[in-house]
């Protein structure tokens, strides 16, 4: 990385406009908070989610106008087993319609959390599924179109953590030296969030002025001089982040959307765009009385910003939070493993190639040239098929593209390789100008939505449904592979 260029990148952040990007006056750094955690047991009593009104402290003191799951900020941590049984009751205390998506998993479709499945104010789900899902970090967020990035910027997302209890053989980190931290940008003035976006920002994506981290701003974790795991969820509404070691040190990527990979694999930064997550190993071995700066680095990426929008662009760098090497050991170290497990690759085959046109008609993003309706099924996929959907992105503004009910491997990419590339996944960055191709196979049948995870894009109409069925075929659909 270059040192100097992202240092004056972040001095550029920290001139714009909005001042809200350094800490408020006289504050001391937050420490850093984790999620309390609910684990969804077989034959327990279900798990509760509340959705409801609440308020949030950014360290100016207490502001109305959060919405949260169980009054909690960040929203609880949830971890199932693998095999284990999905038990969990969804009560909407909010003054509008929700509905929670179990994003990754790939849950019979009626408990996916469709739009269409929204429920009203007041009402209850309750959702039961057993987990087929590979160990990952995944996540939960409401999914009522047109209200999704409302609802996630304001505080519904959490962590669910999909579990085989074989992580301490392969040599990762667990209790306390695995850390879930929820990135999501915000635009942030005098302590307040601030989301009124218009028509530039619709375009772009609702862009922040400070990434909070686990719902703080630039905390500060104690750690120890051990290595450590990282679980990294982008749940920014639009921001691209790129989180690296502020003095550029090495890191090593161990696991993406959907589970580990074979081998670590050292990086310097990992590219993550909203909905992403990767999971990273850091040795702070012989760091004991050292502060190290985590931040978002700066990002070569084209993404046009109108000047109407006073934040900064995409690709900017940002604090993240700090570890403050301090924290006594609590046993060995640990090390970097050599490898876990073979990870199982795509269903081989010939697989047929769908393709995405990403577009733009104004400030509106559309797929294959239209725009979403809840009652318009898109196109239609034969239950059992391999396919390869191609992503062409023809628009001024990247898109995470992400689709429910399957899992997918990146097998061919126009642009640069990403380094979360190398694993499973469910949400895949297209850039402008790239063509992205992804392998994937459809085990479950039903109705599912593909759509970018720019949450003002999706809100605007960048999703389609589709239908997973028997002996279905779509018109349009092209040969190829
Ligand atoms: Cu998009």
């Amino acid at each position: 990385m270059d040192r100097r260029r992202f240092l004056s990148s972040l001095a550029a952040a920290a001139m714009l406009p909005f001042a809200a990007v350094t800490p408020v006056q006289g504050q001391t750094r937050p420490r850093l908070r984790l999620a309390p955690v609910r684990t969804i047991h077989r034959g327990g009593q279900p798990v509760v989610l509340s959705a409801a009104p609440g308020s949030y402290d950014l360290g100016a003191g207490p502001r109305p106008g959060a919405l949260l799951f169980n009054q909690q900020w960040p929203s609880p941590t949830l971890r199932v087993a693998q095999g284990g049984e999905f038990d969990l009751r969804l009560d909407n205390g909010l003054d509008e319609p929700t509905i929670v998506h179990w994003h990754g998993l790939t849950p019979p479709a009626d408990m996916d959390g469709h739009p269409m499945a929204s429920i009203p104010a007041g009402a209850s789900r309750d959702y039961g599924f057993v987990v087929h899902d590979r160990p990952a970090t995944y996540w939960y967020h409401p999914h009522p179109h047109h209200r999704t990035a409302f609802q996630v910027y304001h505080g519904l997302a959490g962590f669910l953590l999909v579990e085989d209890g074989l992580d301490e053989t392969r040599g990762l980190p667990t209790g306390s030296r695995d850390l879930p931290l929820l990135l999501a940008d915000k635009r942030i003035s005098a302590g307040s969030l601030q989301y009124a976006p218009a028509m530039p920002d619709m375009m772009v994506g609702f862009l922040g002025n400070t990434v909070l981290v686990n719902g703080a701003q630039s905390p500060v974790a104690t750690v120890e001089p051990a290595v450590l795991r990282l679980r990294l969820l982008n749940g920014s509404n639009a921001r691209i982040l790129n989180p690296a070691f502020a003095d550029g040190r090495p890191f090593w990527l161990v696991g993406t959307d959907g589970g580990l990979l074979d081998a670590p694999v050292p990086v310097t930064s990992v590219p993550l765009a909203p909905g992403e997550r990767v999971e990273v190993l850091i040795d702070l071995r012989g760091e004991a009385g050292n502060t190290l700066a985590f931040v978002s680095a700066p990002l070569a990426i084209t993404a046009t910003l109108p000047p109407a929008i006073a934040m900064p662009p995409q690709g900017s760098a940002f604090p993240l939070l700090q570890f403050d090497v301090s924290a006594p050991l609590s046993g060995p170290p640990g090390a970097i493993p050599a490898g876990f497990e073979p990870m199982p690759g795509p269903a081989p085959g010939p697989a047929p190639v769908r393709t995405f046109l990403l577009g733009q008609q104004g400030a509106m993003h559309l797929i294959n040239g239209t725009s979403y309706e809840g009652g318009r099924i898109d196109f239609l996929v034969p239950l059992g098929a391999t396919e390869t959907w191609r992503f062409i992105n023809q628009g001024n503004q990247p898109h995470p593209m992400h689709m429910h009910g399957s899992r997918f491997r990146v097998t061919a990419r126009s642009g640069t390789p990403l380094a979360s590339d190398a694993g499973w996944k469910d949400t895949v960055l297209v850039r402008v100008g790239e063509t992205v191709d992804v392998r994937l196979s459809f085990e479950v049948p039903g109705l599912f939505v593909l759509h970018c995870h720019n949450l003002e894009h999706e809100d605007e109409g960048m999703m389609q449904n589709f239908v997973v069925g028997d002996g279905l075929f779509a018109d349009g659909f092209e040969a190829g592979g």
